[in-house]
């Protein structure tokens, strides 16, 4: 096998972010950019020689280059077998599944998620453990500490296989399978669900359905399981062909980026339940008829009613959250009598708790749901848990919500988002919020008075490993909070989130608009950081 050495100097931006290395296509395209992370990922890795790696994603543009450079760098790195998508398509909770189910070393997404595609958007590569979760800190600190020091990169003298023929080749001494992107990820859905009481409700002639793909990977896995398996219209399905652009759109599930599928949703005779994913297939929106359920209410929603569902019967072990995460599932999780965890943003921070079995759901406001089935947060699989659901209360999705917050009381949620500001700006707001974080107890504003402030840290209770600086919080007597926080997946400037929550237990008053119900937090929090100073923005770019 003819195996090439090639001489290469680092590039000092190769940090991994929340969520693997994101740039534009442009960078990515420079020379030996892809190769050298590609190399310091391998570089990282211990005892790989001979095991098998899976490789997909979620069809952008530079996709099936990429893993084209990637087949040929694993060659040449001592893999013993590849498992490849069929195109170089495997959305981000299939990839999870088929290293658990393969029992496979690792695996590497190509993707930005919900980021823009096409030739001026964005690229992205993580790298998955063998649980099938997002590489920890610990790698991803060993990946970039590889990316400052390399030297060389190594690769095969061959081509690619092609990457659209189901089956088996070699590729030097390594064996490639090209597998059908879509059918292990099927399988663990129909043993997880309800198939026959989700089919029989959408045959009913009673229950309406859009779902919208965006264009992204989750196309072909809806079409599959939605339309084939579970009886759904071919026109329920939006977006559903994959485009290597994204059709030009921005495949974020939420109300601003998904207006298509809201515009449905809201109109007066719009269908019974809609939902969206994102680029990679990791993200959820679920929307009712004139309802917009926030993620954080989801993930309350769904661990109240597990129990129901064939594969949480046996019930929850624990729930976990990302800090900026509504405190909805923690008044859950109390009522069921299990472990409430609070985790940085980032869906790593889940993996040693569900490896451990402390947790069984998880969820973060950025609309990721999933649980202990993988190590990723699932998009349709939150799709079809709602489907159950509604398959077995038989009632609107509006009903179900507001039924909740009844029961265990409403908490009012909302996220700013400052997209593209200018860094320094950013930072310094951050700086100043964290030197006055410790001296801002017994401050008041009208109503409100600041019971703590803190910049978030998390200690693993697996590993006991530490992050720190994951945001500051600022917590109100009346049990309200705001968090900011810079985004950690964003490819220009930097993106300032501002996280905002009040609790209201009295169902009277829990029918107001979200943004009328914080609107006095959301005054204090740009009073609090001086958002328009550092920003120079009058208002956010998207509010959630
Ligand atoms: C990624 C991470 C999530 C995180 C989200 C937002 O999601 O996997 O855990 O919540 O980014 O992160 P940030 O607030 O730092 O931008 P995805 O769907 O982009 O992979």
């Amino acid at each position: 096998m003819n195996i090439v050495e090639t001489a290469t100097r680092p590039w000092p931006d190769q940090r991994p972010g929340t969520s693997g290395l994101r740039k534009k296509v442009q960078v990515f395209q420079q020379p030996n950019y892809l190769e050298n992370f590609v190399q310091s990922i391998f570089d990282s890795l211990d005892d790989h020689q001979g095991k098998t790696l899976v490789v997909g994603g979620d069809g952008r543009f530079y996709n099936r280059h990429a893993t084209g450079i990637i087949l040929r760098m694993a060659a040449a790195n001592g893999f013993g077998k590849v498992l490849v998508g069929q195109g170089g398509l495997l959305s981000t909770p299939a990839v999870s599944c088929v290293i658990r189910k393969h029992k496979t070393f690792g695996g590497i997404i190509l993707s930005a998620s919900h980021n823009p595609a096409g030739e001026d958007g964005d690229f992205g590569i993580k790298y998955n453990v063998g649980n099938g979760g997002p590489a920890p800190e610990s790698v991803t600190d060993s990946i970039y500490a590889n990316s400052r020091r390399i030297e060389r990169y190594r690769i095969v003298e061959l081509d690619a296989p092609d990457l659209d023929r189901i089956g088996e080749t070699m590729l030097g001494s390594m064996q490639v399978e090209i597998i059908d992107p879509v059918s292990d990820y099927t399988e663990l859905m129909q043993h997880l669900f309800d198939f026959d009481r989700i089919r029989s409700m959408l045959n009913s002639g009673l229950f309406t359905l859009r779902f919208d793909a965006m264009h992204a990977i989750t196309g072909p896995y809806a079409r599959e399981i939605l339309e084939h398996r579970l009886g759904a219209g071919a026109d329920d399905l939006i977006n559903a062909t994959p485009l290597e652009d994204f059709g030009g759109g921005h495949p974020d599930p939420n109300l601003v980026y998904a207006k298509q599928l809201v515009d449905i949703m809201f109109a007066a005779d719009g269908p019974s339940f809609g939902a969206a994913s994102d680029g990679d297939g990791d993200r959820n929106m679920i929307l009712g008829r004139r309802c917009f359920v926030t993620p954080s209410d989801s993930l309350a929603i769904l661990a109240a009613n597990a129990h129901l569902v064939p594969g949480y019967r046996q019930g929850l072990a624990g729930i976990a959250r990302s800090m900026p995460t509504s405190q909805a599932a923690d008044r859950v999780a109390e009522r069921l009598g299990i472990e409430l965890y609070e985790t940085p943003t980032g869906w790593k921070f889940f993996g040693n708790l569900l490896d451990a079995g402390k947790a069984t759901l998880c969820g973060e406001e950025s609309f990721g749901t999933g649980s202990d089935h993988v190590r990723e947060k699932d998009g349709l699989w939150a799709v079809l848990f709602w489907l159950n659901l509604l398959a077995i209360h038989k009632e609107p999705v509006a009903d179900i919500v507001t039924g909740h917050w009844r029961s265990y009381g409403r908490n009012y949620y909302s996220r700013h988002d400052y997209e593209g500001v200018n860094a320094d700006g950013a930072g310094e707001l951050m700086e100043i919020l964290r030197k006055q974080s410790g001296n801002l107890k017994g401050k008041r504003f009208g109503d409100y008075e600041i019971d703590f402030s803190d910049d978030f840290a998390y200690t693993d209770p697996i590993d006991d490993s530490v992050s720190e600086r994951q945001g500051i919080r600022i917590g109100f007597t009346d049990g309200s909070r705001m968090v900011f926080r810079l985004s950690g997946t964003g490819t220009e400037g930097a993106t300032l989130r501002v996280y905002l929550e009040r609790y209201e237990p009295d169902p009277a008053k829990q029918s107001a608009d979200a943004q009328d119900a914080l609107s006095d937090l959301i005054r204090i929090a740009g009073e609090v950081a001086a958002i328009r100073h550092h920003t120079g923005r009058e208002a956010p770019t998207v509010i959630t």
